[in-house]
């Protein structure tokens, strides 16, 4: 009697455990049932997509879009013979006649190499080369004499070569290679500047005039050597005012130099020459504007630098083309 009634008991308990394995599978397999759901509507989006065929479409520049540009390059503020010490900076730079010969050499295969890259999307034939004044120090402050690494004369000689060497490279990269010259305040002779006569009593006005008889071989490079403050130059009909940079009036703090600048620009175009865009150097800071395009340094941050309270920035150069219907458009600095 005892064994039946267990029997029936075991039996119950079993029937128990049996249905909570049941329910537990059924739960496990709708819970699969809704990932296989989820995975086959995932699938038919693969397939879906997979049946598609892309339609081709050309992102080729078109010959219509291509455009025709010069290619201008700035050269100004080079202070070749200058010493820069790393102390005197806090170590942000260091300048000697071998760097300055390095750098000189980075600028002109930066001019080539961008123009090549350019050349992608535009047709670019000629290069305006601007040399802007200030490539060297001179002796205009008691002091230069002293700390120059070479005196105004050796200095020519040692540029004369350097830019030759730099105008023949662009020469062979170039159909056109148009010189456009500045002479800046510290290529003077005169202890003070002279405003008449500043280009006679330059001694870059000079190394402009020989550097212009040692390419006349290249019958390609043309030269417009500025003969007074403004050299003024047209491109593709539109007015592009070069200069050194010292004839803007300013005391310093190169972020407001931005004000000062548009006044003289303004006040020049009152003259019957008016500009389209007004290109210069000497204040050691690349800067831009629809109007205006100033260059940086090839020295670099030196204590001019720091008394004009001028940001830091790398030795740099510019880049920029001169698109035959828009004008500058691309610019670049060249870091050196
Ligand atoms: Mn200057």
């Amino acid at each position: 009697m005892k064994t039946k009634k267990w029997a029936h008991i075991e039996r119950d308990i079993r029937s128990t455990e049996h249905a909570k394995v049941v329910a537990g599978l059924e739960s496990q397999l709708a819970h699969y049932r809704d990932q296989v759901a989820d995975l086959e509507g995932r699938l038919a989006v693969a397939l879906q997509l997979s049946k598609s065929k892309p339609r081709p479409r050309a992102f080729g520049i078109p010959e219509s879009d291509r455009s025709e540009a010069v290619a201008v390059a700035l050269a100004s503020d080079w202070h070749v013979e200058e010493t820069v010490e790393g102390v005197s900076v806090n170590g942000l730079n260091e300048f000697n006649l071998a760097i300055a010969d390095e750098r000189i050499a980075k600028f002109f295969r930066g001019v080539s190499r961008l123009t090549e890259i350019e050349r992608h999307g535009a047709d670019i034939s000629t290069c305006l080369l601007w040399l802007g004044g200030d490539l060297m120090t001179g002796f205009i402050h008691e002091e230069l004499a002293e700390t120059n690494g070479l005196t105004p004369t050796q200095t020519i000689l040692w540029l004369q070569d350097r830019l030759l060497a730099g105008i023949e490279a662009l020469a062979a990269d170039f159909e056109n290679l148009l010189v456009v010259t500045s002479y800046g305040n510290h290529g003077r002779t005169t202890k003070k500047p002279r405003h008449a006569t500043g280009a006679a009593n330059s001694y870059e006005w000079m190394l402009y005039r020989l550097l212009e008889g040692r390419t006349a071989h290249l019958p390609h490079v043309q030269w417009q050597v500025g003969e007074s403050y403004h050299n003024i130059v047209e491109v593709y009909g539109r007015t592009i005012r070069f200069h050194h940079g010292d004839g803007l009036k300013y005391q310093g703090g190169i972020g407001g130099l931005t004000i000062p600048v548009e006044k003289a620009i303004a006040s020049w175009n009152k003259s019957p020459i008016k500009a389209d865009l007004d290109v210069f150097g000497h204040w050691h800071t690349q800067m831009q504007s629809p109007k205006f395009c100033a260059n940086g340094s090839l020295i670099g941050y030196n204590a001019y630098a720091i008394s004009i309270k001028a940001a830091y920035e790398p030795p740099q150069q510019t880049f920029f083309l001169f698109d035959r219907a828009r004008g500058r458009t691309m610019t670049t600095p060249i870091t050196l």
